[in-house]
């Protein structure tokens, strides 16, 4: 398998799931502003969609979307459905929890990232919206160590990672404290650990 990834970007997710479940994989970045990969093919042909992650894998198949890439790897690789259970109601609420991470997380921080877009509009109409949803995850982490209980699954690898953009989006995380120490927390986890480093990252 490889992983088309971005340093730092949602890929970074998917990595993380690699390294829980110690899936072996090849890496290759992804530049997302020529959109060329790291040994000069046009990432378009790949993912004509263009985003970052895909996974290639071992046959000639191409998996693109964050949320399915990682059902698929912890479906294939996570025996103990430790990440995502294999059935029943919970498997369906932890998905819920990546839906959300995925479209209200991960989207409602898109804006910051457009240099489109004025910093008033920003600050008036998306950053209300970005930090309405904080306050949310902040009275869900009140009571849960992890964000669908007491162990680390899937949407934690996604919100660690879109938990970690908000400071450089200058929307300040520390406000929320349980989200802050859910960060902290999450942010010592092994294959957390292990995937800033190899993408070289704090
Ligand atoms: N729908 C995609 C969106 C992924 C996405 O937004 N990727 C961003 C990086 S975090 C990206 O590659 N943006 C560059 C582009 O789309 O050209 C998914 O869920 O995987």
């Amino acid at each position: 398998m490889k992983l088309y990834y971005s340093k730092g970007a949602c890929s970074l997710a998917v990595r993380i799931v690699i390294n829980e479940l110690n899936v072996p994989c090849e890496y290759e970045a992804v530049n997302l502003k020529t959109h060329l990969t790291e040994s000069n093919i046009d990432f378009y042909s790949i993912n004509p969609k263009g985003a970052v992650p895909a996974l290639a894998l071992d046959g000639s198949d191409i998996l693109t979307e964050n949320n399915v890439i990682q059902q698929y790897l912890a479906d294939s690789y996570d025996k103990s459905g430790q990440l995502l259970p294999k059935s029943g109601t919970e498997r369906y609420q932890i998905l819920a929890w990546m839906n959300y991470v995925s479209t209200e997380m991960h989207k409602g921080c898109s804006p910051f990232f457009n240099s489109n877009i004025p910093d008033e509009l920003k600050e008036s109409v998306f950053k209300p919206m970005l930090l309405k949803k904080l306050a949310y995850l902040d009275r869900i982490l009140a009571k849960n160590t992890y964000l669908t209980g007491e162990q680390f699954r899937l949407p934690d690898a996604y919100l660690f990672v879109v938990l970690r953009w908000l400071p450089s989006l200058k929307i300040n995380r520390s406000e929320f404290t349980h989200v802050e120490a859910y960060f902290e927390r999450v942010k010592k986890h092994p294959a957390i650990v292990k995937s800033l480093e190899q993408e070289a990252l704090s």
